[in-house]
């Protein structure tokens, strides 16, 4: 794949140098989040990152270019393309977008591939996909690419419209470790614990460097996922939340939404239901997970 990369200029002088670059998502842009937030956050991530010290690169797939490091200007198109008009990738999707010249927005597991083939180490988003609730065999193919492809995603924790105890089982049986940063149990994304534990909790960036470090030296060929709580005063707690993602959840179930479009379903439904304020707790936790992914990338820079 690394030879049919397009890549920014800054990004590929941060890579041939050994600097701390920081892979981001664009599907959370196009399906994730409606415009203006969407570009607001997406930019918003990236200056996260650059205060970190670290080298942003928003991933995509433009006409049929798989592009590491998007300008604004790239970032803009691509929020504002018309509803299905931007392919999500996942990893079954890359081959098809690239193949027919369109535009795709990558996922958490289309996203891994392309920074693992650029050479990034280090992935910043929201939340994973995981187990779906009451449709046990709807299973993100989030959950494989992390217990298949070496990069560490940090998030924050997986969306709560899902079933986290499954999600965390699938998570051990892939083999992917969960590192706490300050937390002992797994957040559950809008609010700051799901009570599952996680595998360790370290209190620094430069511990969860080290682990991503030792995992490098081992030559591990799986993912590593980096949880970190939604900061306290955008928290929701789950008790206000449950209510929305229940109804939403009934409602993805009557109306027959399936496979890629259930997540961008609940996401809008759950926004809608509790007037804004899970989209609040979403963006505040995005850019929390960038500046602190840049952390990361630069005292992982200073271990090579
Ligand atoms: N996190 C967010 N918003 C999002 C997503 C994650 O805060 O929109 C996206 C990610 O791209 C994730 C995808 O990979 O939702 C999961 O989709 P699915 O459940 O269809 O695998
Ligand atoms: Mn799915």
């Amino acid at each position: 794949m690394k030879r049919s990369l397009v890549l920014a200029p800054e990004v590929a002088a941060a890579l041939r140098d050994g600097g701390a670059v920081v892979a981001l998502e664009s599907t959370l842009i196009t399906h994730g989040l409606p415009y203006p937030a969407s570009v607001e956050t997406a930019w918003a991530m990236e200056a996260a990152v650059r205060a970190s010290g670290a080298v942003p690169a928003t991933i995509a797939i433009l006409a049929g270019r798989i592009t590491v490091g998007l300008t604004r200007a790239e970032i803009d198109y691509l929020a504002q393309r018309p509803l299905g008009a931007v392919r999500k990738c996942s990893r079954r999707d890359l081959p098809i977008a690239v193949a027919r010249g369109e535009d795709g927005a990558t996922t958490v597991a289309g996203t891994m591939i392309v920074a693992a083939a650029a050479g990034i180490p280090i992935f910043a988003t929201g939340g994973i996909g995981g187990v779906h609730r009451g449709a046990p065999f709807d299973v993100s193919a989030d959950l494989l690419e992390l217990g298949r492809t070496p990069v560490a995603v940090v998030c924050a924790g997986a969306k709560a419209i899902l079933d986290l105890p499954a999600t965390a089982e699938v998570l051990e049986t892939q083999g992917v470790p969960l590192v706490g940063l300050g937390t002992d149990t797994l957040p559950a994304f809008y609010s700051r614990s799901s009570g599952l534990p996680v595998d360790v909790n370290v209190a620094t960036v430069t511990e969860v460097a080290a682990i991503i470090a030792a995992a490098h030296r081992l030559a591990a060929q799986h993912g590593i996922l980096v949880v970190v709580p939604v900061p306290v005063a955008d928290e929701l707690p789950a008790a206000s939340i449950e209510g929305a993602i229940q109804q939403a959840t009934r409602e993805a179930l009557a109306g027959g939404v399936s496979g890629k479009r259930v997540t961008p379903f609940l996401l809008k439904r759950v926004a809608e239901l509790t007037r804004g304020e899970s989209r609040r707790a979403n963006t505040a936790l995005l850019i929390n997970n960038a500046g602190i992914a840049g952390q990361i990338a630069v005292e992982l820079a200073g271990m090579k």
